[in-house]
């Protein structure tokens, strides 16, 4: 066989493999499908999206990301999740509170330090957080891949208020878990519990007078309009939680496993940069926006008055949870001390 043919027989045989090659490639490329609670360009967003650019850029599949509204509201997706219908979901806590009551570990006021740097090395090296979630999620099909903070709460009302006599007789919206209600009633509240799709309209036509939330989240979604006075009162963070249905995780090869990890912790570091600075940011644009917004950061003693109220939140958790909640309330104080501690 002359030179020429010979390179055009190896020539022809590597199109073939590699047609081959890009064909097995293609059957075993998958297209994603992610849902979170947030809009264009919330931390909800930026994490789904960092999650999709180390996928495509690490393997052949592609993350399908969903944002608020498009398959409904939290509820929905976590539905949709544990049904397999989504491989991923980002619920907050604030919303799992029915399936995982555990969950509402993160309404217990005060629990929480006001300062960043802690609480974010609170969630990279709590046991609690990365090792016994994990095992309560597990329980209800859903393989737990990242817990992390968006932003510090801070309470809007339709009056600036600095104690909890004068939330007397104020109806505050709470994301639906049963523990949020029981802070709001402790510092001296009616608390609604609504989805999120709701409140805009709720506080717009005063069927209810306040509402709590990070401050990103008061700007993008516009709520210091119909909600201007923004209250500092230091008792907790928003958290959520990055998941994937159990089934679907267990199917994966472990490099794909090994990839989803890769992706959960790549997009959990880009939060981290994110989320600093966002709230004065956020606080800077809502001022530029508004001249009606106020702002009211409670001084030590007046956080005192509400701090005062946690006990008989934590007392409501344990009841709720029973010993399985009271053994991850002291792991998680165990944690945050270590961390505090450093
Ligand atoms: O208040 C809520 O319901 C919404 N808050 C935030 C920061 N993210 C999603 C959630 O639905």
């Amino acid at each position: 066989m002359s030179n020429t043919s010979k390179f055009r027989k190896l020539a022809g045989f590597s199109a073939l493999a590699f047609a081959a090659m890009t064909a097995a490639n293609s059957v075993n490329a998958a297209n994603w499908r992610y849902a979170h609670e947030e809009y264009e360009g919330d931390v909800q967003d930026v994490y789904a999206y960092k999650f999709k650019e180390y996928i495509e850029e690490n393997s052949d599949h592609t993350v399908q990301v969903f944002r608020f509204g498009e398959l409904g509201e939290s509820d929905d997706i976590m539905e949709q999740a544990q049904a397999g219908i989504l491989n991923f979901v980002n619920q907050s806590p604030g919303f799992t509170g029915s399936l995982i009551p555990e969950a509402q570990i993160f309404f217990i006021p005060y629990l929480m330090p006001t300062d960043m740097d802690t609480v974010i090395k609170f969630f990279r090296q709590s046991k609690a957080i990365n090792e016994d979630f994990p095992e309560l999620y597990s329980e209800q099909g859903l393989e737990l891949l990242k817990m992390y903070p968006e932003g510090e709460m801070v309470v809007t009302v339709d009056e600036p208020v600095t104690s909890p006599e004068e939330l007397n007789n104020k109806k505050i919206r709470v994301m639906t878990n049963p523990l949020l209600s029981e802070t709001y009633s402790a510092f001296g509240a009616t608390p609604t519990p609504l989805p999120w799709g709701e409140v805009y309209g709720a506080l717009q036509t005063n069927m209810i007078q306040g509402q709590e939330n990070p401050i990103f989240w008061i700007e993008s979604g516009g709520l210091y309009e119909v909600s201007p006075n923004l209250v500092f009162t230091g008792h907790g963070w928003f958290t959520t939680a990055m998941m994937a249905n159990q089934d679907f995780y267990n199917g994966l090869s472990d490099e794909d496993k090994k990839l989803v990890g890769e992706a959960a912790d790549f997009a959990f570091e880009q939060i981290v940069t994110h989320i600093d600075g966002l709230a004065d940011e956020a606080l800077e644009k809502i001022q530029a926006a508004s001249d009606e917004v106020t702002v009211t950061r409670l001084n030590e003693e007046q956080i005192e008055a509400f701090r005062a109220r946690a006990p008989q939140v934590e007392e409501r958790f344990i009841n709720m949870t029973g010993d399985r909640g009271k053994q991850l309330l002291e792991q998680f104080q165990a944690d945050l001390e270590a961390v505090q501690g450093e």
